[in-house]
């Protein structure tokens, strides 16, 4: 495995960054999680978008154009031979002293590219749906940390997930400072009920798969709303799902012990699951 840090191709071993790096002491940095698919990038551009977005609001400088950036993914994804992986993404705000002052980092920011194979849940999952649940830890309130901010502090999520692992579950939805719903510790929500698709209009991430399934779902006639979403909307959906590049699509069948609509996979979530799938393979940056 090679791994792209600041320009050179390093083994995983000699993949390593200074312990005075601020994304280590403080999660100073931000990233991008990234899938390709057949040899080509699925929506690379929205990446780098989001990428830049959560660094102009860190001022961090990334030392890369977008394009040099998309060429430098590219680049290891070639040097890797991976045709269809996973792409991660990290710019640290780079070298500092022990003071959490960004000013007193020398503003030589990290860039890393790891590629990968993962598969977030087995397959199974995606044919029978899953099983989450609600956790006490609440998504960062906007005017604290921003969830829109794909930053390497990940702690809000951590906690979640960890309370999701302690009760056995594998994803859990987090609701915002007001309580509704936000998102999940990984990913978005969906619910569907009557026909219409609706997801968080706040609190969450502005996820990437979450874009393109309301692009799919608008081209086929379904009519989309982001709005306000409550837990009891939820338990009494015909269907809901969870959308993520590194999940995908996956179905959620059950949520707080309430079964959603009929307990299994439901219509809409299938045909969006097959959508997404026609899309993934045939758009996306060619390499
Ligand atoms: N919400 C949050 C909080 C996320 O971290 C998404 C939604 C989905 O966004 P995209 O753009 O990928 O459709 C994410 C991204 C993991 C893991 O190990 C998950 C993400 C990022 C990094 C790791 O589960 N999801």
């Amino acid at each position: 495995m090679k791994i792209y840090i600041n320009g050179k191709f390093v083994s995983r071993k000699d993949a390593k960054v200074s312990v005075f790096d601020h994304g280590l002491l403080y999660g100073d940095g931000a990233f991008e999680g990234i899938r390709s698919y057949q040899r080509r990038v699925f929506k690379l551009e929205d990446h780098m978008d989001r990428l830049y977005e959560t660094a102009h609001t860190l001022m961090i400088q990334i030392p890369l154009t977008k394009s040099q950036m998309m060429a430098a993914i590219v680049a290891t994804l070639q040097k890797n031979n991976i045709s269809d992986g996973y792409i991660r993404v990290i710019v640290t705000r780079g070298e500092g002293d022990l003071g959490l002052d960004p000013r007193k980092c020398y503003g030589k920011p990290n860039v890393i590219i790891i590629t990968d194979k993962i598969t977030l849940y087995a397959r199974e999952l995606y044919n029978k749906g899953m099983a989450i649940i609600t956790v006490p830890t609440v998504r960062n309130n906007p005017e604290a940390l921003n969830p829109r901010l794909k930053s390497l502090n990940y702690l809000n999520n951590i906690l979640a997930k960890i309370e999701a692992n302690n009760s056995g579950y594998a994803e859990a939805i987090m609701l915002d400072h007001q309580g509704y719903v936000a998102e999940c510790t990984g990913d978005n929500i969906f619910i569907v009920k009557h026909g219409v698709l609706s997801t968080p209009s706040q609190g969450r991430l502005q996820g990437i798969t979450r874009d393109a399934v309301m692009v799919l779902a608008k081209n086929s006639k379904i009519v989309v709303e982001e709005r306000f979403i409550t837990r009891h909307e939820v338990y009494t959906a015909e269907e809901c799902f969870l959308t993520g590049t590194a999940a995908e699509i996956i179905p959620v069948v059950k949520v707080d012990g309430r079964a959603i609509g009929t307990g299994k996979p439901g219509a809409m979530t299938l045909k969006m699951i097959k959508m997404f799938r026609a899309l993934t393979g045939q758009s996306g940056v060619k390499y």
